[in-house]
């Protein structure tokens, strides 16, 4: 496939790298063969400057004053992209940047693609591709443990974990194609039980990296959605936990009829936290279809927050019961302010019982008991992403699944060996090849220039 934009034929890329908004400070990077040449005719002071030394001076077009600040260059490859790199860090304003990045272009540099710097750093071997996503979300890291989580793979926890599973699949490549070389000796070598057990370490290894849900719920915020019966104060609790009046909060039954969300930080997670429809038979078809809503959102969660009015008792319905996940939910007792009664600490589905909290949503107080409940069934959803490098897009996860399933063939492969006529040997090697390919994509040591256009795909210009 001939490719959108030459990567290879090295010109000479800009952008803006800091956010397009009137600042203090703004950074405009230069990367390729002409940056210091370039570099040098917008600020001159560049001139003869040593690498990775800050020199102060004016950013001109010609004979024209654009700007003054800071220049500074790096040379290949002892660089973010592994090519020359000048910075220009000139003052913040709109029209300065666009005069600063005009001047440049106008030296025959060309804008860079969204995601650019990244991709010439991986195909330079600075990082590789599970770096440059950690890169991409550490940028977009809202909370601790995103940082936490994405610092960890852009410093190559993530490829290193890839890498250590294609070593292994490698390993056993080259003990099946020493049964190609030999073929006397292939029931002896297929058959062997080391090799075998081998193989079924490795896909436990692999299946085990797929179950792993907590990297992906850190990454795109854990599920978290208040259900109950109309009027019983979800709303209210979502206003309360957002510290603002994100949903219409009345007395009249039925308020609620869309999925309404506001993004919490909780503990250091990111935490999505949903206000749904009450749940009752209604003839109202928009508030049917709110209902429906309601229960793909408790379906969906990571973790629930039953709200039951007190004033109504303590009868927890059918349906909201079934719903309930073991572990990961809070019964919200409202109204407490409004009755008299002694509050059960838990209530039981069948086995399983649930922690109970009672208080007067209207009264920020409730705060204190409801959020420490809260944090500790948050951060038990995603707390292996605080410890482990763990897959984090579904990228990771497709290509685990597919060595998954060529590493399958390949042992059912070796399981023929000495049945069937013929070599089963080349056909498991190939299998293994393909599995070694699948893993080997997720860093970019295989794989086509396809997999580097979808990563880069979602950065924007600058990075
Ligand atoms: N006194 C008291 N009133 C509350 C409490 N929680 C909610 N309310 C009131 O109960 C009424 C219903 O609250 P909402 O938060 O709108 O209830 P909801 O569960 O979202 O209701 P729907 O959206 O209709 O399903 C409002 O008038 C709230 O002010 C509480 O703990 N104490
Ligand atoms: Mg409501």
């Amino acid at each position: 496939m001939q490719n959108r934009f030459d990567y290879q034929n090295g010109d000479t890329i800009v952008a803006l790298a800091t956010a397009p908004v009137a600042s203090g400070v703004a950074v405009i990077r230069l990367s390729g063969p002409r940056a210091w040449e370039v570099g040098t005719s917008v600020c001159a002071a560049l001139e003869g400057v040593e690498p990775r030394r800050v020199v102060f001076g004016k950013f001109v077009l010609g004979r024209e004053e654009l700007d003054e600040g800071l220049a500074v260059g790096f040379c290949a490859p002892a660089s973010f992209t592994g090519e020359d790199v000048v910075e220009l860090q000139g003052h913040g304003g709109r029209a300065v940047v666009q005069a600063v990045l005009d001047a440049v272009l106008a030296h025959g540099v060309r804008m860079a693609q969204p995601g650019e710097f990244s991709r010439r750093a991986v195909l330079n071997g600075k990082m590789d591709l599970t770096a440059a996503e950690g890169l991409a979300d550490l940028i977009a890291a809202q909370t601790e443990v995103q940082r936490k989580q994405a610092l960890r793979q852009l410093d190559g926890a993530l490829g290193e974990r890839f890498e250590g599973w294609r070593t292994a699949v490698l390993g056993l490549l080259a003990q099946v194609e020493a049964a190609i070389d030999f073929p006397d000796e292939e029931l002896d070598v297929l058959a062997d039980a080391a090799l075998t057990k081998a193989m079924h370490a490795l896909m436990a290894d692999l299946t085990a990296a797929l179950g792993e849900q907590a990297g992906a719920r850190v990454r795109d915020g854990i599920a978290l959605a208040i259900v109950g019966k109309p009027n019983a104060g979800k709303s209210t609790l979502l206003n309360l936990l957002a510290g603002r009046d994100v949903a219409i909060v009345s007395d009249i039954a039925g308020t609620t009829r869309d999925v309404v969300t506001s993004v919490l930080d909780l503990g250091g997670f990111p935490v999505t936290v949903a206000d749904t429809a009450g749940m009752r038979m209604t003839e109202d078809v928009i508030e049917a279809e709110g209902v429906r809503r309601a229960r793909k959102q408790a379906e969906r969660a990571d973790v629930l927050v039953v709200v039951v009015d007190s004033t109504e008792g303590e009868e927890l319905d059918e349906e909201l019961a079934e719903l309930m996940l073991p572990g990961r939910t809070l019964v919200v007792m409202s109204k407490a302010d409004r009755v008299e009664m002694d509050f059960p600490a838990q209530v039981k589905v069948g086995e399983v019982g649930h922690p109970v909290v009672a208080a007067n949503l209207t009264e920020p107080e409730a705060l204190r008991r409801i959020l420490p409940l809260l944090t500790r069934m948050v951060a038990d959803v995603g707390g292996e992403a605080t410890e482990s490098a763990l897959l984090t897009r579904q990228r990771h996860k497709a290509a685990v699944e597919q060595a998954l399933q060529s590493l399958g063939h390949a042992l059912a492969c070796m399981a023929r060996a000495g049945k069937s006529d013929g070599s089963v040997a080349e056909l498991a090697a190939q299998d293994l090849r393909d599995a070694a390919s699948a893993i080997g994509s997720v860093t970019g040591r295989t794989g086509s220039e396809d997999v580097l256009d979808v990563v880069f795909s979602t950065f924007c210009v600058g990075k």
